[in-house]
């Protein structure tokens, strides 16, 4: 363990500067239940870095009884962690009522969070951890000396890791190599790459990314962090614009913070619904979930899906970033026509 607790990030170099996005799949695109990480989502808002390991390390400092500093051999001594999780940004922070469905669904390994914030010692008026990214830049016009968010400390019960790896492999740069922190079950935009600092606190964070941008204003005037995952369901098949005919299996996965308990299905844009069955929670991953539909005409359908999560929260119509998905079909009439049928004599 290094002793030096400097103020400013480790040196790294610029793959590219400015905001970036790499698209996603669609949601018809998720076949698989483990996205492969070269068909991960991609997303940075300052600057695509490469840190090098050997220049890595993490301060851990603010209301802790010890500041830490580690070095990537010092993470060998914590327990190994490992979790299968939900990973959707929540969208852009400019228009964050527009439904993006940038998701996936990876394995993390690395270590406990709260293990390592034990060995510091977290102090009894400790609320808050805030994370420090070492990308730097300008968003918006406006300086940003590195990228910060934070987390209440409550959340540590849940799993929440410092990261290495991904689907088995080294955490490649652009997903914030050599380390970042993941909280499952959150948006992703608070699972920061290019971790080099954890500072505890007694109240939120005072950096771009945690006041003016990522709260969303609620209906009674308050704003509340964009923090966990609101509860969504997404059609993987069929597929946009797909011809199906006779009884037509739909399915997808739904997600949210809390467990999903119900995922139904409509045909008629939400005035009836008719429910799926829906695999329970394995972790923190994405459930599976299906139903059988069978369509009363032939021609154009547009097929809707709605979660209900373990607290009564119901995924919302429209206006929102867990808005309902729907794919629309043509069913062809086969088995619908009252064409007579040509016996051979
Ligand atoms: N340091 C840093 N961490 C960051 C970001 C960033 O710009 N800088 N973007 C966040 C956002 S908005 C998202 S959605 C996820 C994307 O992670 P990924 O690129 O590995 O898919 O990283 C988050 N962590
Ligand atoms: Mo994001």
């Amino acid at each position: 363990m290094s002793d030096q607790h400097p103020d400013l990030p480790p040196p790294v170099a610029y793959d590219a500067h400015g905001a970036f996005r790499e698209r996603p799949l669609a949601p018809h695109e998720l076949r698989a239940k483990i996205t492969p990480t070269d068909k991960l989502f991609m997303l940075a808002h300052l600057g695509l870095l490469r840190l090098t390991p050997a220049d890595w390390r993490l301060d851990v400092t603010g209301l802790v009884e010890r500041p830490l500093g580690l070095r990537l051999p010092d993470l060998a001594r914590f327990a190994p962690a490992r979790v299968e999780a939900v990973h959707q940004c929540a969208g852009n922070p400019l228009t964050p009522t527009v439904a993006t469905r940038r998701v996936a669904c990876v394995e993390w390994e690395g270590v406990w969070l709260r293990d390592v914030l034990a060995e510091g010692g977290i102090r009894p008026e400790a609320t808050y951890v805030w994370s420090d990214g070492a990308d730097a830049g300008r968003f918006q016009g406006e300086a940003v000396p590195f990228f910060r968010k934070d987390l209440p400390l409550a959340r540590l019960n849940d799993e929440v890791l410092l990261a290495t790896r991904v689907n088995g492999d080294a955490l490649p740069d652009r997903h914030g190599g050599p380390v970042r922190l993941v909280v499952p079950g959150f948006y992703g935009t608070n699972s920061v790459k290019w971790l080099w600092r954890l500072t505890l606190a007694d109240r939120r964070a005072d950096g771009l990314f945690t006041t003016k941008y990522y709260n969303d204003d609620l209906p009674e005037g308050s704003r509340r962090p964009v923090w966990a995952l609101a509860p969504e369901a997404v059609f993987v098949s069929p597929a946009p614009g797909e011809i199906v005919f006779g009884t037509v299996e739909l399915r997808g996965w739904a997600w949210g913070d809390a467990p999903i308990e119900h995922v139904a299905v409509s045909d008629d844009t939400g005035m009836s619904w008719q429910p799926a069955q829906v695999a329970p929670r394995r972790g923190r991953a994405w459930q599976a979930w299906s139903a059988d539909w069978s369509p009363a005409h032939p021609g154009a359908h547009q097929l809707l899906c709605k979660a209900t999560d373990a607290t009564g929260t119901v995924q919302p119509m429209c206006d929102a970033r867990n808005a309902v998905h729907s794919v629309e079909v043509t069913v062809a009439d086969v088995g619908f026509a009252a064409a007579p049928c040509a016996h051979p004599a």
